[in-house]
C-alpha cells in the first residue's frame, strides 16, 4: 500500500491514464472516483493474494458463510480509507491535484441493499468479521433495485426506484466463469438403480447465477481475505438463443428472459411482513441455491470429498429467509454426492445456524404448499420427509406429545413454516438481545425449547464502531483518541477508560463542544435542504428508524403535541427549547406507516409557522434516511429514542449507535435497551412504560381498556380530538385510520397506555439537559460504556460459540 502522498499520487495518475486515456483536467467527478476505488481494489487484491497464500500454508481455517438477504453497507470508500489508515494521504494527495476527495465520496452509491437492522447487522458482521480474521464471507443478492428513496410530496411519502448502478459499481467485480445454474419447476423422475432411489429433475427452467464479489476491508487488518457474494440472475443464453430463438418463438424467449432478470431485480421494501409471493420465494432459493453450489464446489476442490463439510464450513442463516438452505443442502448431498439421508442429514445441522429477529407474527414465514411444490418441486419432497422423520421421532421420544405436534412440525395447514424448518434442521437458534431469546424460549418457541433446549442461545448484537464512531464522528474519534489513546478502535472495551475523565471539567467542555459542532452540521444540512433552522443549543431529540406501529413515533407524536397545547396556554408551561427530529421509511404498502409520516409533518409545519414557538419547538422530517444519513445524524443526537413497546422490539441496533454518540437512551425495557440499561445504571438512562411481561400479560387476559385512558387523561384526550377533527388539515379523515387504531381497536402497542410514564420521564430528561455539567457526564459515561456493543464483540461469540471457527486475531495475540 502507499507509504506517502507522493507514491499514491504516481500511482493514481498512471491508474487514470491507464483506464481513462484522458486528461485529469478533462475527466468528470466520476471518472476521478472510479480510479480512486480501481486504484485501491488493486492493492487490496495484491495483498489478499499474498495473506491467502500465506494463510494456506496454516491448518486451513473454517469458512463461515453468512446468508442474508440483505446487505445494508452503504457507501465504503471513506471507511475503507479509514480502516486502510490512508486517508490523510489520499486527501493530501488528491488535494495537490485539485481533487476534493469529499466530492469523490459524494459520487459513490450508498448501496441500500436491505431495508433496515436486520440488513445493516449483516454488514457490521462483515466488517467484524474481516477485523477479526474470522474467514467470513456474505452471500447475497445482487438486486439491481435497492430499496426505494423516499421523497416527501405534501406530507406524503413517495418511492423513487433506486437505480444504485446506473453509472457502475466500481467497488464490485463480476465473475462469470464461477456462475451456478438453479433450476425452478419442472418435474422429479425416480429411478431405482441397485436398490438406491435416484431422482432426476426434468423440465426444468433453469436460471443463471453469476457473482459479483465486494471485498471487505477492515481495519489494520492483515489478513485480507473477505468477500461478499452478490448473486444476479441471467438467462442462460444458450437457452435464449438457441432453443427459442432459433424456432423463432421471440415472445416466448424475451418473457424467459424478463422472467428470470426480474428475481434479482427489487429488494422487497418490507421490513417486517411476510411478503408471501411467489417471486421473492424465486429469490430465497436463488440465492441459496447459488450460494451453496459454490460453496461445496470449492469445498470440494480443496477436500475433495464431503465427508467433514461441517468441520470445514459453517453456514449462517440470518433469518428464515434463507431457511431453504436446509433442503437444499440436503438435495446436493443425496442427489448429487450420492449420500445416505442420515450422514447428509447430520452434517447439514451440524453445519447450519440460524438468528431469529422477530417475534412479530405477520413477519415469521409460511409458504403455502401448493406454491413451494410447483416452484421447487424436489426441495418440497426434502422437506416433507424433514417433517415426516421429525414427527416420528417426536413420537419415539415424547410421550404425551399431541401438544408439541401442533406448534412443531414443518407443514401445517396447508403450509410451511420457515422457523420450524430452520429450528429443526440447524444445531444453533439465537435471538439478538437476551429479552429477545427469553421471549422466544418461553413464548414463540416454547415446545422447540423443550425438545431441542440446548440448541437455543443468546447473542445480544452489536454495531461496528469503527463505522459509526471513528468514521461517522471524526470530532469526537479525535477527542477520544487523545484522552485514551487509539486502542479502542481495535478494541472497544478500552471506551471504559474514559471513565478516568468524568470529573475533568475541561475534557466535558469539550464533549460538549464536539456535540455542539456536530449538531451545527447537521443543522446546516437542515437549514439548505428544508429551510428550517434548529437552534444547536436545543435538545436534539431524534427519533430515526423504519416507521412502524410497535415502534411507536405515534407516541412522539403526542408528546410533541402535548408539549405545544401546554405551550400555548402558558408560555412558561416548558422549559428548555426543543428540536424533534424524525427520519425513516414506511413500507410502500403500509398505509398507517405512512400516515404516520404525514401527521409528523402536518405537525411539524403547524409549530414551524408559529412564531410563538419559535424559540421553544421545532419539529423536522428527515427525508430518506439510509446509512449516510444517519452517520450525519447519530453523531449530533442528544436523546434517542428507543420506545418501542415492550416485547416487541427483538434488539435495535440504532440504540447502539447512538450511545457510542454520547446521546442518552429515552426507552422502554425493551430489546437490547434492557442492557444497556444494565450496562450505564439507571441513572444514565431514561426508563419508561410497560415491561415486556406486563405487555405479554395484558395480551393473554385482554384486561386492557384503551378507552379508560382516554376517558381519565385530560391531556391524552384533547390529543385524540385534535387527531379526529381538522385542527392539523382541512381533511379531518386523514388520521381516522390512527385515530381508531387507538380506540375503536383497542390500541394493541398501548400507546395510550405508555403515555402519561413516557411524558414524566421526557421532562425528567429535559430537566436534567438544563444542567449540561451533569448531561455531558452521562453522556461520557455512555460513550465509555458503549464498547460491550461493538460487533467485534457479538461476532467473538458466534465464532466461538455457534460457528466455532478461529478468529486468527485474538489468536495471534495470545500467542
Ligand atoms: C430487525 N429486523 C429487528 N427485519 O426489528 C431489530 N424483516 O430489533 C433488530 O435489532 C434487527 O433486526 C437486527 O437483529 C429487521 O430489520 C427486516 O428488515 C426484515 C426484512 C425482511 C423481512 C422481514
Amino acid at each position: 500500500m502507499f507509504s506517502d502522498k507522493n507514491s499514491f499520487k504516481d500511482a493514481y495518475l498512471e491508474k487514470y491514464a491507464e483506464i481513462k486515456g484522458k486528461s485529469i483536467e478533462e475527466g468528470t467527478l466520476w471518472d476521478k472516483y472510479h480510479t480512486l476505488v480501481v486504484l485501491l481494489k488493486e492493492e487490496i487484491s495484491l495483498c489478499r493474494a499474498f495473506t491467502n497464500y500465506t494463510a494456506d500454508q496454516k491448518q486451513p481455517a473454517k469458512q463461515v458463510y453468512y446468508f442474508s438477504m440483505e446487505f445494508l453497507i452503504g457507501k465504503l470508500l471513506n471507511n475503507y480509507l479509514i480502516n486502510i489508515g490512508i486517508q490523510t494521504i489520499v486527501h493530501e494527495g488528491l488535494a495537490e491535484l485539485n481533487i476534493d476527495l469529499q466530492e469523490l465520496i459524494a459520487q459513490e452509491s450508498d448501496a441500500g441493499l436491505g431495508n433496515g437492522g436486520l440488513g445493516r447487522l449483516a454488514a457490521c458482521f462483515l466488517d467484524s468479521m474481516a477485523f477479526l480474521g474470522v474467514v467470513g464471507h456474505g452471500n447475497g443478492i445482487r438486486y439491481k433495485y435497492g430499496l426505494f428513496e423516499q421523497k416527501i410530496v405534501n406530507g406524503h411519502q413517495t418511492e423513487i426506484a433506486d437505480h444504485w448502478l446506473k453509472n457502475g459499481y466500481p467497488w464490485e467485480t463480476r465473475k462469470p466463469d464461477k456462475a451456478i445454474v438453479v433450476k425452478f419447476k419442472g418435474n422429479i423422475r425416480v429411478e431405482r438403480v441397485q436398490g438406491r432411489l435416484i431422482f432426476h429433475h426434468e423440465n426444468y427452467e433453469p436460471v443463471l447465477a453469476v457473482p459479483y464479489d465486494i471485498p471487505i476491508f477492515s481495519y489494520e487488518n492483515p489478513f485480507l481475505i473477505n468477500n461478499l457474494r452478490l448473486w444476479s440472475a441471467e438467462p442462460l443464453s444458450s437457452e435464449l438463443d438457441l432453443a427459442l430463438f432459433n424456432q423463432g418463438n421471440f415472445t416466448q424467449a424475451l418473457s424467459y428472459k424478463s422472467e428470470v432478470e426480474a428475481i434479482s431485480y427489487i429488494l422487497y421494501p418490507e421490513d417486517s411482513n411476510h411478503a408471501g409471493r411467489e417471486l421473492r420465494l424465486k429469490q430465497e432459493y436463488f440465492f441459496v441455491a447459488a450460494g451453496l453450489g459454490a460453496i461445496v464446489r470449492s469445498y470440494k476442490k480443496r477436500n475433495g470429498t464431503l465427508k467433514d463439510f461441517s468441520q470445514g464450513v459453517a453456514i449462517h442463516i440470518n433469518d428464515t429467509h434463507p431457511a431453504l438452505c436446509i433442503p437444499e443442502l440436503m438435495r446436493i448431498f443425496i442427489d448429487e454426492e450420492g449420500m445416505d439421508w442420515e450422514e447428509s442429514w447430520n452434517i447439514t445441522v451440524d453445519a447450519i445456524s440460524y438468528t431469529n429477529h422477530t417475534i412479530m407474527p405477520e413477519a415469521l414465514e409460511k409458504w403455502p404448499v401448493s406454491l413451494l411444490k410447483n416452484l421447487l418441486p424436489r426441495i418440497y419432497m426434502i422437506i416433507e420427509e424433514i417433517d415426516r422423520r421429525f414427527k416420528e421421532k417426536l413420537l419415539r421420544r415424547f410421550f404425551n406429545c399431541e401438544e408439541l405436534l401442533r406448534s412443531t412440525p414443518v407443514m401445517r395447514e396447508g403450509q410451511i413454516c420457515m422457523a420450524n424448518l430452520a429450528i429443526i434442521g440447524s444445531h444453533s437458534i439465537n435471538g439478538v438481545a437476551r429479552l429477545h431469546t427469553e421471549i422466544l424460549k418461553q413464548h414463540v418457541f416454547k415446545d422447540f425449547h423443550r425438545i431441542f433446549g440446548y440448541k437455543f442461545t443468546n447473542l445480544t448484537n452489536g454495531v461496528n464502531h469503527r463505522r459509526f464512531l471513528l468514521t461517522a464522528n471524526p470530532a469526537l474519534s479525535e477527542l477520544v483518541t487523545e484522552a485514551i489513546g487509539p486502542g479502542w478502535k481495535t478494541n472497544a472495551n478500552e471506551l471504559k477508560k474514559l471513565h478516568n475523565y468524568q470529573e475533568d471539567a475541561s475534557f466535558l467542555e469539550q464533549l460538549g463542544k464536539v456535540k455542539y459542532q456536530n449538531k451545527q452540521r447537521l443543522a446546516l444540512m437542515i437549514q439548505e435542504k428544508q429551510g428550517i433552522y434548529l437552534d444547536p443549543h436545543s435538545l436534539y431529540d431524534v427519533h430515526v428508524k423504519r416507521i412502524h406501529a410497535y415502534k411507536r413515533q405515534l407516541l412522539n407524536v403526542f408528546k410533541v403535541m402535548d408539549l405545544y397545547n401546554r405551550l400555548q396556554r402558558d408560555p412558561e408551561a416548558v422549559q428548555g427549547s426543543y428540536s424533534f427530529i424524525f427520519g425513516g421509511k414506511a413500507a410502500p404498502g403500509y398505509h398507517y406507516a405512512k400516515s404516520i409520516i404525514k401527521l409528523i409533518h402536518d405537525l411539524a409545519q403547524k409549530i414551524n409557522k408559529d412564531q410563538r414557538m419559535k424559540e421553544k419547538l421545532r419539529v423536522v422530517f428527515l427525508e430518506n434516511f439510509n446509512v449516510s444519513l444517519a452517520e450525519r445524524i447519530y453523531p449530533a443526537a442528544d436523546l434517542s429514542e428507543q420506545i418501542s413497546t415492550a416485547s416487541k422490539e427483538a434488539s435495535g441496533t440504532g440504540n447502539m449507535k447512538f450511545m457510542m454518540n454520547g446521546a442518552l437512551t429515552l426507552g422502554t425495557l425493551d430489546g437490547a435497551n434492557v442492557e444497556i440499561k444494565e450496562a450505564v445504571g439507571d441513572e444514565h438512562i431514561f426508563i419508561f412504560g410497560l415491561t415486556a411481561g406486563e405487555v405479554i400479560e395484558y395480551n393473554r387476559n385482554r384486561s386492557y381498556k384503551s378507552w379508560d385512558e382516554y376517558h381519565t387523561n385530560p391531556r391524552l384526550k384533547k390529543i385524540l380530538e385534535q387527531l379526529n377533527s381538522n385542527y392539523l388539515l382541512e381533511n379531518a379523515q386523514e388520521f381516522r385510520a390512527i385515530y381508531d387504531s387507538l380506540l375503536l381497536y383497542n390500541d394493541e402497542f398501548y400507546v395510550l397506555k405508555d403515555f402519561e410514564s413516557y411524558m414524566r420521564t421526557f421532562e425528567e430528561a429535559s430537566k436534567i439537559y438544563l444542567n449540561q455539567d451533569m448531561w455531558l457526564k452521562s453522556s461520557l459515561h455512555n460513550i465509555a460504556e458503549s464498547g460491550v456493543f461493538s460487533s467485534d464483540r457479538t461476532i467473538r461469540e458466534y465464532a466461538h460459540q455457534v460457528w466455532r471457527a478461529r478468529c486468527r486475531r485474538i489468536e495471534e495475540k495470545e500467542e
